[in-house]
């Protein structure tokens, strides 16, 4: 079943009785964001639920190295839990010169296939991919280009927002691996949040023999700790390391996401873990004015 969206991401518009109404899912599903909790859909497929923190790749540039989740964000996890954190989805985009294998790291994951022949992107579009992490519902928005790459001009809508930055370069092509550092340069300028979470992915795994690999990805370590990000190898053809990498991508992000969270707590009261709830932000005055006060978001 193809589960991509075929249309472009919808602006909130405005419902009956005055609610504005924001696309929730690809699957269809319409979330009220006058509403402050929200059903996130139907329950996580299986083979998305993270119970325990997934293991890096290389300890010599891994994000973190702990295999469980932090204590207080276990602890605001819990369904009775009174800790102030509200639900998110993480946007996460992808960039990295043509062809180094973007698309296909993202259909590889999200429906399982790989298509030697595929063509240019063709429209912005991104994939929502559901998980469990800790036993509370968590999405990643997952952006792919629509081949500007080429050009080098990426739309700053592509950026804005975007809480995790996957930077791609092909195995057998070490001159893409030099190109990551100004396709995340890019990335950063365009996007004005906070700290976020940075990947360096190297492809096509399958196409460089074994000592290759070692000698490319040697380099491609020193890049991730110049660029503080967490390096993976993967291979879209075979599946090799795929899904063990985006459930790295989304327990850093929902780590992050909470924690962040309870960093506002003062703000926002709102608990988690409670079922298939989701909280939309920025909905309520009050917590605007808060935020102006401590000079934050
Ligand atoms: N052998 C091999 N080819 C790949 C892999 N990933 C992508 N490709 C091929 O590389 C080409 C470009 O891939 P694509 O995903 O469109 O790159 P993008 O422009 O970065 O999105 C396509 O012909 C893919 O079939 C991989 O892991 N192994
Ligand atoms: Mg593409």
């Amino acid at each position: 079943m193809d589960r991509r969206l075929t249309t472009r991401r919808k602006s909130p518009s405005r419902g009956p009785c005055g609610v504005f109404f924001v696309p929730f899912s690809r699957k269809g599903i319409w979330a009220m964001k006058a509403t402050p909790l929200l059903h996130a859909g139907p329950p996580v497929s299986r083979d998305r639920i993270i119970s325990r923190f997934p293991k890096w790749y290389t300890p010599e540039a891994a994000l973190q190295l702990k295999d469980h989740f932090l204590d207080h964000v276990k602890d605001a996890c819990q369904p009775r839990s009174l800790g102030a954190v509200g639900l998110k989805m993480s946007k996460v985009v992808m960039v990295g010169d043509l062809c180094v294998g973007k698309t296909s790291l993202i259909n590889r994951f999200c429906k399982d296939a790989f298509d030697r022949d595929y063509k240019a992107t063709i429209g912005v579009d991104f994939e929502i991919e559901r998980f469990e992490v800790a036993g509370v519902p968590f999405s990643l928005q997952i952006w792919d280009t629509a081949g500007q790459e080429k050009f080098k001009c990426i739309a700053s809508a592509y950026y804005r927002g975007a809480e995790v930055i996957i930077t791609v370069f092909n195995l057998a092509d070490i001159q893409t691996l030099e190109h990551t550092v100004q396709w995340l340069e890019d990335a950063l300028r365009e996007n004005s949040l906070g700290p976020r979470v940075i990947f360096l992915v190297g492809t096509k795994k399958d196409l460089v023999s074994d000592a290759e690999c070692e000698r490319t990805e040697a380099d491609a370590i020193h890049m991730a700790n110049r660029m503080q990000a967490e390096y993976w190898s993967v291979s879209a053809k075979t599946g090799e390391n795929v899904k063990d990498f985006f459930f790295r991508v989304a327990a850093l992000a929902f780590e992050k996401s909470v924690l962040m969270e309870l960093q506002k707590s003062s703000c926002h009261t709102t608990q988690i873990g409670t079922g298939n709830l989701i909280k939309m932000e920025g909905t309520s005055s009050e917590a605007s004015k808060c935020q102006a006060s401590r000079g934050c978001c």
